[in-house]
């Protein structure tokens, strides 16, 4: 079906202020190309679509592990893209460019699923999982969050008792980004000495369910459930046996912010460069509302931050690379970069007038996702008290 709105003719345009591209390497070039390309022709004439009907894209995960954007800077060895931190970030940046919902797609599935196997995993699970991860032939999902336990997953309820050769597991987990698709589950629950442990769970083990959660007015092209266990066995062969305890699933996680520092910034990309274009369009009292200082004063703001956000991301990949970048450091630039994105949002909102409340424009899609965004992967709240410990050393947890 040919789709005629303007969104899915995407003209997008990269704005780059500061030339922070003389900072790229050529295969940084090369990768953000490559993505930029898939997300204009795979993307962006279908995610109004599926978002109007909530709806998500499966077909996208084997494209996803074609393009090389499943577990891009996990080794070659097992079939992962073998790159740096700079191309990992730079795909996030250009898959949210084009729906937040896709680069969470490859988040899960890059950086809290074949992450912890890489990490923590046996050679043989990593052999058995990870190749068919990253071609998208399997999908994953990562349960941390419970209905009473989101902000603070230290207090989980998720238990397993050990059976002799397996594992019983009980419990349920909320909120699981691609759950109810998802070929396999790397769970976070305790032990019996009260030690958080992670395992494989895989979809038909008997008393595994994983139902849709239905109603959200965002991220709506990424499907989202709960995973709730009865009784499950669990063969001692898929726990973790080289992680015990909250820094498990929390290393998982700064890999993930990481990449949701760069995947902001392309999202917040996205709504200015509508916003510029719909400026020098628009005409009211004779001249293009571009030509307004409210409207200039609206777009200058937004580029300064954008600007800003770029450079933050770019510093963090190159400590990262330098395997340098603290949680900590991770945890502000999510959070800033975050909240840039959904500031940039709402005022591109304001220049497309009522147009930019319609499916015509990106700008609505980007917000209403951002808005999870800043809840997901640790909230805009919880990422600022990380930054108040860090500098004070005084924890407000505890
Ligand atoms: P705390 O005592 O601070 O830490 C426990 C242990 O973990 C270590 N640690 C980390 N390690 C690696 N990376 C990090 N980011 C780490 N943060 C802490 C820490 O050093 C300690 O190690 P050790 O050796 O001393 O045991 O733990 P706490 O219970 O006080 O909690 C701190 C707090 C609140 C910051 C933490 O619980 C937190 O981050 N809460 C937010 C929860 C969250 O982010 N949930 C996300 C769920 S997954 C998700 O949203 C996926 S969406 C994906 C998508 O669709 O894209
Ligand atoms: P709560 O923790 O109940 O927080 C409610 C409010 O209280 C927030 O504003 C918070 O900042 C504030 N608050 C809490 N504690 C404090 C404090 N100490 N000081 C000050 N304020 C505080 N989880 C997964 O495990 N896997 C996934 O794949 C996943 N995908 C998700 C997809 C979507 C679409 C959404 C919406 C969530 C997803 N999550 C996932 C869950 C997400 O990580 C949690 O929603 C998030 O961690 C917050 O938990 P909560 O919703 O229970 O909010």
């Amino acid at each position: 079906m040919t789709n005629n709105k303007r969104s899915a003719q995407d003209q997008f345009v990269s704005p780059d202020y500061y030339q922070i591209d003389d900072l790229l390497q050529e295969e940084h070039i090369l990768v953000r190309a490559s993505i930029r390309d898939w997300v204009k022709r795979e993307v962006s004439p279908i995610i109004e679509d599926y978002t109007e009907r909530a709806e998500c894209p499966i077909h996208l995960f084997r494209q996803l592990g074609e393009i090389g954007a499943l577990g891009p800077s996990l080794p070659e060895e097992y079939g992962c893209g073998g790159m740096d931190e700079i191309s990992y970030g730079i795909i996030m940046q250009e898959l949210e460019r084009g729906d937040s919902g896709i680069r969470s797609m490859a988040s899960v599935q890059g950086s809290l699923v074949m992450y912890p196997i890489y990490r923590y995993g046996s050679e043989e699970m990593k052999r058995k999982y990870l190749p068919l991860l990253a071609k998208g032939e399997l999908v994953g999902c990562f349960g941390l969050t419970e209905p009473d336990h989101g902000s603070n997953p230290n207090g989980m309820l998720t238990n397993i008792k050990d059976a002799g050769d397996h594992y019983i597991l009980n419990g349920s987990k909320m909120w699981i980004t691609n759950s109810p698709i998802a070929d396999i589950a790397v769970v976070w629950a305790k032990d019996e000495e009260g030690a958080i442990r992670g395992l494989i769970v895989e979809k038909g083990m008997a008393g595994f369910k994983t139902p849709v959660i239905h109603g959200k007015w965002s991220l709506r092209a990424s499907i989202t459930g709960e995973l709730v266990f009865e009784d499950v066995k669990v063969p001692k062969a898929n726990v973790f046996q080289a992680i015990k305890g909250l820094k498990g699933p929390l290393s998982c996680l700064s890999k993930a912010r990481y990449g949701i520092s760069w995947g902001a910034v392309g999202a917040a990309m996205d709504c200015y460069d509508s916003a510029l274009r719909y400026s020098k369009e628009r005409i009211q009292f004779g001249k293009p509302i571009g030509q307004f200082q409210l409207t200039q004063k609206k777009l200058a703001e937004m580029i300064t931050e954008i600007t800003k956000a770029q450079l933050l991301a770019w510093r963090l990949g190159t400590l990262a690379n330098d395997g340098k970048a603290s949680p900590a450091q991770i945890s502000m630039a999510k959070r800033n970069n975050v909240l840039m994105a959904l500031e940039v949002a709402r005022e591109a909102r304001q220049i497309h007038g009522g147009m930019g409340i319609t499916n015509e424009y990106p700008i609505m899609r980007h917000m209403m996702n951002l808005e999870t965004v800043l809840t997901y992967e640790g909230t805009h709240d919880i990422h600022l008290l990380i930054t108040g410990l860090d500098v004070t050393g005084l924890n407000a947890f505890s």
